[in-house]
């Protein structure tokens, strides 16, 4: 559920230092204590009141009230050493990995306030280290200190807890300037505006205006409920180079030595380096000596191919492509599959390759979306993923179960099932494959979902359960199986059927009313003016219906699953 449930929402904020607690000495900027007493003194970060007359202990925050039912308090954990972001190592984002791990179970999501300078560095990095997030991890930052009359943090900061307390979005995400990133995709573009950081090859996750809008089909999915892994054991000797025109050789053999293990190199253009003999031998030695090198471009945008002689020569020389990454995503790659213990150079060349995170858009990608729209067969789609990665087979998983649902195909289905493909899953409308076969009316589908034990009541971003699209659907047959199976219209659903029982009533479509009556909805239950369905037939002259009506008023108690 993507939406976060329950009425208090209970946030981590970890300041660990940045300008936007900064304050002046000297004439310069030093990272400041005492960021929670500054956020007591904001009402629109702190309403003392009402956290009175909730009575929250002592260290606890809260937002004021958002236009959701939902308080968000939150408690803010001050490092000891304040850093700012430029003196940032791996070691203190393991801390900040493992700090998170502590708290896991305590909070419902994460804000990591962090200096801006290497923020992209530390959002890649927390991507590869915290493994199966099923909460909203969020960096955030500022330009100016919060401190100063005109700034960003205040903004920063705020939509960063709203964001994580209103959202549950299982990514390590940075929100700057009113938009929220996928933290391995961005990177730091101006030095000083607000507008600090761009996502150059994938779309924002969500933006924040005069509403929320948040591009579900990008915010990567949870599977299963796997529980959070830590991967503290990140490998420091991984080096960045950026190549530049006549490059020396012997610089590059300088920097190619032990102890460095993995070198991410910041290509030209697709990928492209020097095709000089005595360069491409140096690093064909040193990717035999086990040695990884990730091939990144210099260019924001775009993606690393061997369209050129340039870019052969280096893949040739043994370099794996690092396609779209950043170069701060590349680093922190690098690092992490290093870091696992224990893998033969392939499997880790191989690691290099997949989607780890989010963090490179897979060629195979942009032709499977093609296809999909172009009406290729489920069944086509399948065998391609096959043979591709578990990472893109597992995001496509949950669209083509539901696409198999909605064509009635029971081949696919089964394939799927076969493949590892969780049946219950949702794609990225919350729609699981029963909600689609239930609406489609294809019943084999739903009976066959159903004995595979599939979840009878999941609702969709909606709100919307199986049982619910099967009434709209008037697929009887479904409604039947559904209901045997436990299914229940949820209270929500419920609400406001008494206006739609009253409009079926008043057209005399005792077909409609006897499936709301079938899926366990009260037929007596008054519309929006207080009427009852059964005045409203007699008063329309629908005497059958008003007959069949009366007829379960006798009858009441009478079970539903009976008809
Ligand atoms: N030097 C600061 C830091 O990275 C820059 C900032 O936060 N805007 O900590």
């Amino acid at each position: 559920m993507a939406h976060a449930e329950g009425s208090q929402r209970r946030l981590l904020a970890l300041y660990a230092g940045g300008t936007i607690g900064m304050r002046s000495e000297g004439g310069v900027l030093v990272p400041g204590k005492g960021l929670e007493a500054a956020l007591r003194s904001l009402p629109t970060f702190h309403d003392a009141q009402q956290a009175q007359a909730l009575g929250l202990p002592e260290d606890t925050l809260l937002l004021p009230p958002t236009n959701t039912d939902k308080w968000i308090t939150y408690t803010v954990l001050e490092w000891q050493k304040l850093f700012d972001s430029s003196d940032m190592t791996i070691s203190e984002w393991v801390q900040i990995a493992q700090t998170i791990e502590k708290h896991y179970e305590e909070y419902d999501g994460f804000v990591v306030i962090h200096g801006t300078d290497t923020m992209a560095f530390a959002t890649s990095m927390l991507s590869f280290m915290l493994e199966n997030l099923q909460k909203s991890v969020i960096l955030t930052g500022a330009q100016v200190p919060i401190h100063t009359l005109w700034n960003d943090g205040r903004e920063n900061l705020l939509g960063a807890l709203l964001l994580a307390g209103q959202y549950v979005i299982p990514e390590v995400c940075l929100f700057f300037q009113n938009k929220l990133f996928r933290g391995n995709r961005v990177t730091k573009v101006d030095t000083r505006r607000f507008e600090g950081f761009c996502s150059p090859n994938l779309p924002i996750l969500a933006e924040l205006g005069s509403e929320v809008m948040i591009s579900w089909e990008l915010v990567r999915k949870v599977r299963g409920k796997a529980p959070l892994v830590v991967h503290s054991n990140m490998e420091r000797n991984v080096a960045l180079l950026r190549l530049y025109p006549g490059i020396p050789t012997s610089l590059v053999r300088a920097f190619l030595q032990p102890p460095v293990k993995g070198v991410v190199m910041e290509t030209f253009g697709s990928g492209n380096g020097p095709t000089r003999a005595d360069l491409l031998e140096e690093l064909r030695m040193a990717a035999e000596r086990g040695l990884l090198l990730l091939n990144c471009s210099q260019c924001m945008r775009g993606v690393v191919s061997s369209d050129y002689a340039g870019g052969m020569a280096l893949a040739g020389a043994g370099m794996v492509s690092g396609m779209d990454m950043t170069a701060e995503a590349a680093l922190a790659k690098l690092s992490f599959v290093l870091g696992r213990p224990g893998l033969s150079l392939d499997a880790r060349k191989e690691l290099l390759a997949r989607n780890l995170r989010g963090e490179m858009t897979l060629p195979l990608l942009r032709p499977l979306l093609l296809a999909s729209s172009g009406g290729l067969s489920v069944a086509q789609l399948l065998i391609s993923l096959t043979q591709e990665t578990e990472a893109v087979r597992d995001a496509f998983m949950p669209s083509l179960a539901c696409a198999a649902a909605q064509s009635g195909d029971l081949d696919a289905l089964r394939m799927l099932a076969k493949m590892g493909g969780g049946l219950s899953l949702q794609d990225f409308s919350g729609q699981t494959p029963l909600h689609v076969a239930a609406r489609a009316g294809h019943s084999a589908v739903v009976s066959e979902l159903l004995q595979g034990g599939v979840a009878v009541s999941t609702q969709d971003r909606e709100g919307r359960s199986p049982l619910l699209l099967a009434v709209r659907g008037r697929h009887k047959a479904v409604v039947g199986l559904l209901r045997t199976a436990g299914a229940q219209l949820s209270s929500q659903e419920l609400e406001d059927v008494g206006t739609e029982l009253c409009r079926l009533a008043s057209r005399g479509d005792q077909e409609g009313l006897r499936l709301w009556w079938q899926a366990g909805a009260d037929l007596g239950q008054p519309g929006y003016d207080g009427r009852s369905p059964l005045l409203i037939a007699e008063a329309a002259g629908k005497t059958e219906v008003a007959a069949f009506l009366r007829s379960l008023q006798k009858g009441a108690g009478a079970q539903a699953t009976q008809i």
